[in-house]
């Protein structure tokens, strides 16, 4: 736990970074959007990570310290992305404690205007499960956000304990069916059942869809089979730096 005490000092020394990993739109062929993910090397322990901090950091009442950073992190780099002639939607992860907030609408704005980057050009994940939290609070804030623009997606879907009936309530605009369906996904027809349901279940509701961590073409090209909007994984993209972004999407000639 005592690393969490380290982490107003890590943002200070610029020892936390985002990677943006990008999700492949399969009707275009194009990365549309990439979703930001967060990175620590701590100065005696090397590489931390968020799957490690993260959690510690919501415990120890410091996650939207966190995030604040994350938001203004992307915003900033949406600025120089756009004056740069790349277009990308750029995800937030976000936790419980930020989306229950009365505030994070007008933060995020407040954000916004600052760098002049528009509301459609970010948009943030939950958890499922962290969406469960505090349905109530958590669906007020998805509402205000949608309202001015940002978008909304669901995140880890499927591994949340939610019934799916609560999905028709989410005012999102994605659902990210969670990697742990991939795993028998071509092995068990139950579970390729499981997502092609799940694919249909959330279009049908008016959602686009994302599968993400897909490291095969045989899954891939399965999930198109099935429908599937978006997908990400290391197959076509790994979550790259901001510098190595720009060497992708600015090519010469
Ligand atoms: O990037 P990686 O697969 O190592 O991330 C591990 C976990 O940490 C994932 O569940 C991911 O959603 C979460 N995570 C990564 N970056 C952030 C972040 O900026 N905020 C929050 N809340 N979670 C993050
Ligand atoms: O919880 P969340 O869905 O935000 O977590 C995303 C995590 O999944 C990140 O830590 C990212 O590094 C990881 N990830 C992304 N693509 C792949 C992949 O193809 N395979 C695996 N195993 N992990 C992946
Ligand atoms: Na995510
Ligand atoms: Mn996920």
């Amino acid at each position: 736990l005592s690393i969490i005490h380290d982490l107003p000092k890590a943002l200070q020394q610029g020892q936390l970074y985002l990677v943006y990993q990008p999700k492949l739109d399969v009707a275009t062929g194009t990365y549309a959007q990439v979703e930001a993910l967060m990175r620590w090397k701590h100065s005696e322990l090397g590489y931390i990570s968020p799957a490690e901090f993260i959690p510690l950091a919501e415990y120890g009442g410091m996650i939207e310290l966190l995030s604040q950073w994350a938001l203004e992190q992307v915003i900033c780099q949406q600025a120089k992305w756009q004056a740069m002639g790349i277009h990308l939607q750029v995800a937030v992860n976000l936790s419980t404690q930020d989306i229950i907030s009365t505030t994070l609408c007008d933060d995020i704005q407040t954000k916004l205007g600052g760098y002049s980057v528009s509301a459609g050009s970010l948009s943030i994940e939950i958890t499922e499960s962290q969406l469960m939290d505090d349905m109530e609070l958590a669906i007020t804030t998805i509402e205000k956000l949608k309202e001015i623009g940002v978008g909304v997606a669901i995140d880890d879907f499927g591994t949340g304990h939610s019934s799916l009936a609560y999905l028709k309530n989410f005012p999102v605009d994605e659902v990210k069916i969670d990697k742990a369906f991939l795993d028998d996904l071509l092995t068990d027809k139950r579970a390729a059942h499981i997502m092609r349901m799940s694919i249909d279940l959330a279009r049908g509701l008016g959602f686009s869809t994302t599968v993400e961590g897909v490291e095969t073409q045989v899954v891939s090209l399965a999930l198109i089979e099935m429908g599937i909007d978006k997908i990400q994984g290391d197959l076509f993209a790994k979550p790259m730096t901001a510098k190595e972004i720009e060497a992708q999407q600015i090519r010469p000639g």
